[in-house]
Protein backbone atom coordinates (compact mmCIF):
# COMPACT_ATOMS: atom_id res chain seq x y z
CA UNK A 1 0.00 0.00 0.00
CA UNK A 2 1.09 3.59 -0.23
CA UNK A 3 3.30 5.06 2.40
CA UNK A 4 2.13 8.24 2.06
CA UNK A 5 -1.66 6.79 2.72
CA UNK A 6 -0.71 5.01 5.41
CA UNK A 7 0.88 7.66 7.42
CA UNK A 8 -1.71 9.85 6.88
CA UNK A 9 -4.45 7.38 8.15
CA UNK A 10 -2.16 6.17 10.80
CA UNK A 11 -1.29 9.78 12.20
CA UNK A 12 -5.09 10.58 12.32
CA UNK A 13 -6.04 7.34 14.41
CA UNK A 14 -2.52 8.27 16.80
CA UNK A 15 -3.71 12.35 16.79
CA UNK A 16 -7.15 11.26 18.17
CA UNK A 17 -5.38 8.71 20.86
CA UNK A 18 -3.03 11.59 21.99
CA UNK A 19 -6.43 13.86 22.17
CA UNK A 20 -7.88 11.33 24.82
CA UNK A 21 -5.25 11.03 26.90
CA UNK A 22 -3.20 7.70 26.31
CA UNK A 23 0.67 7.92 24.36
CA UNK A 24 1.33 6.84 20.89
CA UNK A 25 3.41 3.48 22.62
CA UNK A 26 3.04 0.46 22.01
CA UNK A 27 1.29 -0.59 25.42
CA UNK A 28 -1.21 2.13 24.35
CA UNK A 29 -4.59 0.25 23.70
CA UNK A 30 -5.43 0.52 20.28
CA UNK A 31 -8.47 0.59 18.30
CA UNK A 32 -9.68 -3.44 17.10
CA UNK A 33 -10.77 -4.36 13.30
CA UNK A 34 -11.93 -7.57 12.92
CA UNK A 35 -12.96 -8.92 9.11
CA UNK A 36 -15.70 -11.43 9.36
CA UNK A 37 -17.51 -13.48 6.56
CA UNK A 38 -18.58 -16.49 4.90
CA UNK A 39 -16.15 -19.40 3.76
CA UNK A 40 -13.42 -18.21 0.74
CA UNK A 41 -15.03 -14.51 0.47
CA UNK A 42 -11.12 -13.40 0.78
CA UNK A 43 -10.90 -12.57 4.49
CA UNK A 44 -7.20 -13.95 5.26
CA UNK A 45 -6.21 -12.41 1.57
CA UNK A 46 -7.18 -8.86 2.74
CA UNK A 47 -5.80 -9.22 6.04
CA UNK A 48 -2.33 -10.53 4.34
CA UNK A 49 -2.94 -7.17 2.12
CA UNK A 50 -3.65 -4.76 5.22
CA UNK A 51 -0.63 -5.87 7.06
CA UNK A 52 1.75 -6.86 4.24
CA UNK A 53 1.90 -10.34 6.33
CA UNK A 54 1.75 -13.89 5.46
CA UNK A 55 0.43 -15.08 8.82
CA UNK A 56 -2.88 -16.25 7.81
CA UNK A 57 -3.54 -19.13 5.35
CA UNK A 58 -5.03 -18.92 2.35
CA UNK A 59 -7.03 -21.19 0.41
CA UNK A 60 -9.38 -21.53 -2.57
CA UNK A 61 -11.47 -24.66 -0.18
CA UNK A 62 -12.70 -23.49 3.08
CA UNK A 63 -10.58 -24.01 5.50
CA UNK A 64 -11.65 -25.88 9.42
CA UNK A 65 -9.23 -23.18 11.18
CA UNK A 66 -11.13 -22.32 14.29
CA UNK A 67 -7.96 -19.79 14.96
CA UNK A 68 -7.98 -16.40 15.43
CA UNK A 69 -5.13 -14.06 14.45
CA UNK A 70 -4.34 -10.40 14.60
CA UNK A 71 -1.24 -8.09 13.97
CA UNK A 72 -0.52 -4.68 14.36
CA UNK A 73 -1.15 -1.83 11.81
CA UNK A 74 0.93 1.31 11.34
CA UNK A 75 1.05 0.79 15.38
CA UNK A 76 -2.30 2.92 15.09
CA UNK A 77 -4.76 -0.32 15.00
CA UNK A 78 -4.99 -3.92 15.61
CA UNK A 79 -6.25 -5.90 12.59
CA UNK A 80 -8.07 -9.72 13.27
CA UNK A 81 -8.83 -12.10 11.58
CA UNK A 82 -11.17 -15.71 12.35
CA UNK A 83 -13.27 -18.26 11.12
CA UNK A 84 -15.50 -18.08 8.61
CA UNK A 85 -19.35 -17.72 9.72
CA UNK A 86 -21.24 -20.54 8.69
CA UNK A 87 -24.70 -20.04 10.67
CA UNK A 88 -24.17 -20.28 14.46
CA UNK A 89 -21.80 -19.19 16.57
CA UNK A 90 -19.70 -20.82 19.98
CA UNK A 91 -19.25 -18.47 22.98
CA UNK A 92 -15.48 -18.35 21.78
CA UNK A 93 -16.47 -16.67 18.45
CA UNK A 94 -19.56 -14.54 20.85
CA UNK A 95 -16.71 -13.55 23.14
CA UNK A 96 -14.00 -12.39 19.95
CA UNK A 97 -17.19 -10.45 18.42
CA UNK A 98 -18.05 -8.68 22.09
CA UNK A 99 -13.89 -7.56 22.17
CA UNK A 100 -13.68 -6.12 18.12
CA UNK A 101 -14.76 -2.02 17.85
CA UNK A 102 -15.64 -2.54 14.02
CA UNK A 103 -16.11 -5.22 11.64
CA UNK A 104 -15.27 -5.15 8.06
CA UNK A 105 -17.78 -7.81 7.12
CA UNK A 106 -16.25 -9.21 3.68
CA UNK A 107 -18.39 -10.97 1.02
CA UNK A 108 -17.58 -12.02 -2.34
CA UNK A 109 -18.98 -9.30 -5.37
CA UNK A 110 -20.11 -12.41 -7.29
CA UNK A 111 -22.26 -13.98 -4.58
CA UNK A 112 -24.18 -12.72 -1.91
CA UNK A 113 -25.56 -15.71 0.27
CA UNK A 114 -28.21 -15.91 2.77
CA UNK A 115 -25.41 -16.01 5.57
CA UNK A 116 -23.65 -12.70 4.97
CA UNK A 117 -27.22 -11.13 5.37
CA UNK A 118 -27.61 -12.86 8.38
CA UNK A 119 -24.43 -11.93 9.41
CA UNK A 120 -24.67 -8.45 9.08
CA UNK A 121 -28.22 -8.44 10.82
CA UNK A 122 -26.98 -10.03 13.64
CA UNK A 123 -23.63 -7.63 14.04
CA UNK A 124 -25.32 -4.47 13.02
CA UNK A 125 -29.10 -4.84 14.38
CA UNK A 126 -28.80 -7.04 16.96
CA UNK A 127 -25.34 -6.05 18.73
CA UNK A 128 -25.48 -2.83 17.32
CA UNK A 129 -22.28 -3.22 16.17
CA UNK A 130 -20.41 -0.87 13.59
CA UNK A 131 -19.75 -2.57 10.29
CA UNK A 132 -18.36 -1.68 6.90
CA UNK A 133 -19.48 -3.84 4.14
CA UNK A 134 -16.53 -4.84 1.57
CA UNK A 135 -17.24 -6.83 -1.58
CA UNK A 136 -14.05 -8.41 -2.63
CA UNK A 137 -12.55 -9.66 -5.92
CA UNK A 138 -14.25 -6.92 -7.78
CA UNK A 139 -11.38 -7.10 -10.29
CA UNK A 140 -13.17 -9.97 -11.54
CA UNK A 141 -16.17 -7.20 -12.39
CA UNK A 142 -13.81 -5.99 -15.28
CA UNK A 143 -16.68 -3.07 -16.60
CA UNK A 144 -17.89 -0.72 -14.59
CA UNK A 145 -21.98 -1.50 -15.63
CA UNK A 146 -20.98 -4.88 -14.11
CA UNK A 147 -20.12 -3.58 -10.98
CA UNK A 148 -22.37 -1.35 -10.65
CA UNK A 149 -25.10 -4.14 -11.59
CA UNK A 150 -23.70 -6.04 -8.79
CA UNK A 151 -22.91 -3.37 -6.47
CA UNK A 152 -26.86 -2.82 -6.24
CA UNK A 153 -27.75 -5.93 -5.44
CA UNK A 154 -25.33 -6.20 -2.69
CA UNK A 155 -26.15 -3.13 -1.29
CA UNK A 156 -30.43 -3.80 -1.30
CA UNK A 157 -29.71 -7.57 -0.34
CA UNK A 158 -27.30 -6.28 2.67
CA UNK A 159 -29.63 -2.98 3.35
CA UNK A 160 -26.11 -1.12 3.37
CA UNK A 161 -23.59 1.03 1.31
CA UNK A 162 -20.53 -1.20 0.07
CA UNK A 163 -17.02 -0.82 -0.94
CA UNK A 164 -15.54 -2.57 -3.85
CA UNK A 165 -12.61 -3.87 -3.23
CA UNK A 166 -9.41 -6.76 -4.61
CA UNK A 167 -7.60 -8.09 -2.21
CA UNK A 168 -5.37 -9.71 -5.20
CA UNK A 169 -4.68 -6.34 -6.94
CA UNK A 170 -4.95 -3.90 -3.54
CA UNK A 171 -7.49 -1.86 -5.67
CA UNK A 172 -9.54 0.25 -2.49
CA UNK A 173 -7.55 -1.48 0.17
CA UNK A 174 -6.12 1.83 1.24
CA UNK A 175 -9.96 3.35 0.55
CA UNK A 176 -10.71 1.16 2.97
CA UNK A 177 -8.71 1.13 5.69
CA UNK A 178 -9.28 5.39 5.87
CA UNK A 179 -13.24 4.43 5.71
CA UNK A 180 -13.27 2.06 8.55
CA UNK A 181 -10.55 4.40 10.63
CA UNK A 182 -13.13 6.89 10.31
CA UNK A 183 -15.88 4.97 11.79
CA UNK A 184 -13.98 3.85 14.61
CA UNK A 185 -15.93 4.86 18.39
CA UNK A 186 -14.20 7.60 19.74
CA UNK A 187 -10.86 5.63 21.54
CA UNK A 188 -11.42 6.51 25.07
CA UNK A 189 -14.47 4.31 24.94
CA UNK A 190 -12.46 1.29 24.44
CA UNK A 191 -11.74 -0.93 27.17
CA UNK A 192 -8.78 -2.56 28.42
CA UNK A 193 -8.36 -6.17 27.28
CA UNK A 194 -5.54 -8.38 27.73
CA UNK A 195 -4.08 -9.81 24.40
CA UNK A 196 -2.36 -13.65 24.17
CA UNK A 197 -0.22 -12.58 21.41
CA UNK A 198 0.89 -15.33 18.99
N1 LIG B 1 -10.05 -13.21 -7.91
C1 LIG B 1 -9.82 -12.98 -6.61
N2 LIG B 1 -9.68 -14.03 -5.79
C2 LIG B 1 -9.44 -13.76 -4.47
C3 LIG B 1 -9.33 -12.45 -3.97
N3 LIG B 1 -9.14 -12.52 -2.63
C4 LIG B 1 -9.11 -13.83 -2.33
N4 LIG B 1 -9.29 -14.59 -3.43
C5 LIG B 1 -9.30 -16.07 -3.53
O1 LIG B 1 -10.42 -16.56 -2.77
C6 LIG B 1 -10.08 -17.80 -2.15
C7 LIG B 1 -10.34 -17.71 -0.66
O2 LIG B 1 -9.44 -16.77 -0.08
P1 LIG B 1 -9.17 -16.70 1.50
O3 LIG B 1 -8.42 -15.44 1.74
O4 LIG B 1 -8.57 -17.97 1.99
O5 LIG B 1 -10.67 -16.57 2.01
P2 LIG B 1 -11.22 -16.68 3.50
O6 LIG B 1 -12.49 -15.87 3.55
O7 LIG B 1 -10.18 -16.33 4.48
O8 LIG B 1 -11.57 -18.24 3.57
P3 LIG B 1 -11.93 -19.15 4.86
O9 LIG B 1 -11.09 -18.64 6.01
O10 LIG B 1 -11.57 -20.53 4.45
O11 LIG B 1 -13.37 -18.99 5.08
C8 LIG B 1 -8.61 -18.08 -2.51
O12 LIG B 1 -8.58 -18.93 -3.64
C9 LIG B 1 -8.06 -16.70 -2.88
O13 LIG B 1 -6.97 -16.74 -3.78
C10 LIG B 1 -9.47 -11.34 -4.89
O14 LIG B 1 -9.40 -10.16 -4.55
N5 LIG B 1 -9.71 -11.68 -6.19
MG1 LIG C 1 -9.40 -17.42 6.11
Amino acid sequence: MNEMIIKEIADGILKANQQNGSKPSTNAVLPKIALVGTECVGKTSLFNSITGTRKGTISSTPSDFEQIIQEQWADAIRIFDGPSYKGKFDQVFVDYINSIDLFIQVCDIETIRRNDRRLVDILSSELGKPVLIVLNKCEKAITSEKRNLLVEHAEKSLGKNVICVSAQTGENVALLLSEACSLLPNPTKIEVIEYIVN
